[in-house]
């Protein structure tokens, strides 16, 4: 049977599964106001709003200090009517009615429940909701619902991937997969990217990429990591996607577009981090292990650049960074490539320094691009 307990404290507030408890609301920040009407926007699939009220919280971390009047907020730029009218309300009466209506809102509590889950997204999770379902055990309990192997480790991890990873952890990962690739070949190469690599202390997973000295020896480097951690006895779960990377294909105009490189979704398991529980133990638990998700991609060593950009995120960052090569440069940007339309050719990069000179801009570092 399939085993899971609900964590509602361990990592950010908003990434949790929501406290089904009557809505007694805490003063919000605009931040996470505007995160709430984004998330919402997105359950139904509007992407236009969606975007505009992630940019907005976007816009206020970018601010040195907290908005407080509305004097200050007159002057920001990026933020529509919509969202000028929610902070308003905020900044007159402490809340707003609108988020709290959502927060409050069976469907949306229902939704990110669900998708809190590893392998199921805004899709799956509808479909269960309209279906009646309203919990995890109406979920594991209906006989019509095939849970495909991502969503069934999805919830037998479930409590230990969704409390956060810190930068301990992601180190002690860093050093498995990196003694796995150095058994393989000494010429291969481990990079830790994401969240960690922009500072960040604590993460939801732990993102790598590794790559081979020469272009086209990268090939066979995921499957024998992967191998190799299978035989280690700590390989929970793995999904392992094929390059599907064509050189002459242009950067993609969509942020969320597939990454084309070879990749893999893992689950790790992490000897020796025991995380102390307190109330959510289960009894009799003493296990001396944690689930960790790693995602691990792996580019040809010329297109390494391109990619260490693209997965340092954060996505906001990415997406804005696209945007700008595009309006302001005539450029298309991806994981993979840059494309300049003016001259109709690849810009080719072995350092993100590069990339961001052709794109005549200052270099950005990691911890510069928390957007
Ligand atoms: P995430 O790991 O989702 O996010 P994060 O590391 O910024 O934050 P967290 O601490 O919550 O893990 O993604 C990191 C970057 O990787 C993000 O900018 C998008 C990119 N990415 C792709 O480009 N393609 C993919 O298939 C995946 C899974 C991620
Ligand atoms: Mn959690
Ligand atoms: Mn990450
Ligand atoms: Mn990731």
């Amino acid at each position: 049977a399939l085993q899971f307990f609900m964590c509602h404290i361990c990592c950010s507030r908003l990434r949790c599964p929501p406290l089904r408890l009557p809505p007694v609301f805490v003063l919000l920040s605009l931040q996470d106001a505007f995160e709430v009407l984004a998330e919402n926007y997105e359950f139904s699939e509007m992407e236009g709003p969606c975007l505009a009220f992630r940019r907005a919280a976007s816009v206020l971390k970018s601010l040195p200090s907290a908005v407080e009047s509305l004097r200050a907020a007159q002057d920001l730029p990026c933020l529509g009517e919509h969202t000028k009218a929610v902070m308003e309300e905020i900044l007159r009466c402490g809340r707003s009615f609108e988020v709290e209506k959502i927060l409050s809102d069976e469907r949306f509590q229902t939704l990110k429940l669900f998708t809190s889950v590893f392998g199921v997204g805004p899709k799956t999770a509808e479909k269960w909701h309209r279906r009646g379902l309203r919990s995890f055990s109406e979920v594991l309990a209906e006989p019509s619902i095939h849970l495909n192997r991502m969503q069934q480790s999805g919830f037998l991890h479930y409590g230990d991937i969704s409390r956060a990873v810190s930068k301990a952890e992601a180190r002690a990962v860093g050093n498995i997969i990196d003694e796995a690739v150095r058994a393989i070949t000494p010429d291969a190469m481990l990079t830790l990217t994401g969240g960690f690599r922009r500072g960040k202390e604590f993460g939801h997973d732990v993102d790598l990429i590794v790559t081979a000295a020469e272009p086209g020896r990268e090939q066979n480097l995921l499957s024998e990591i992967i191998d190799s951690l299978k035989k280690q006895g700590i390989l929970l779960f793995c999904e392992y996607q094929a390059s599907t990377f064509d050189t002459t294909k242009l950067p993609s105009h969509r942020f969320e577009a597939m990454d084309h490189f070879a990749k893999c979704f893992l689950i790790l398991r992490l000897e020796g981090s025991r995380v102390d529980e307190g109330l959510h133990s289960a009894e009799g638990d003493s296990r001396n292990w944690r689930a960790v998700r790693v995602d691990l991609v792996s580019p040809p060593a010329d297109h390494f650049a391109f990619t260490l950009l693209g997965w340092t995120g954060s996505r906001q960052f990415e997406r804005d960074l696209r945007r700008f090569a595009r309006l302001e440069r005539r450029m298309l940007l991806d994981n993979h490539a840059l494309f300049d339309k003016t001259k109709k050719e690849f810009l080719t990069a072995t350092t993100e320094k590069d990339i961001f000179d052709h794109l005549g801009l200052e270099y950005i570092e990691p911890w510069q691009r928390n957007a």
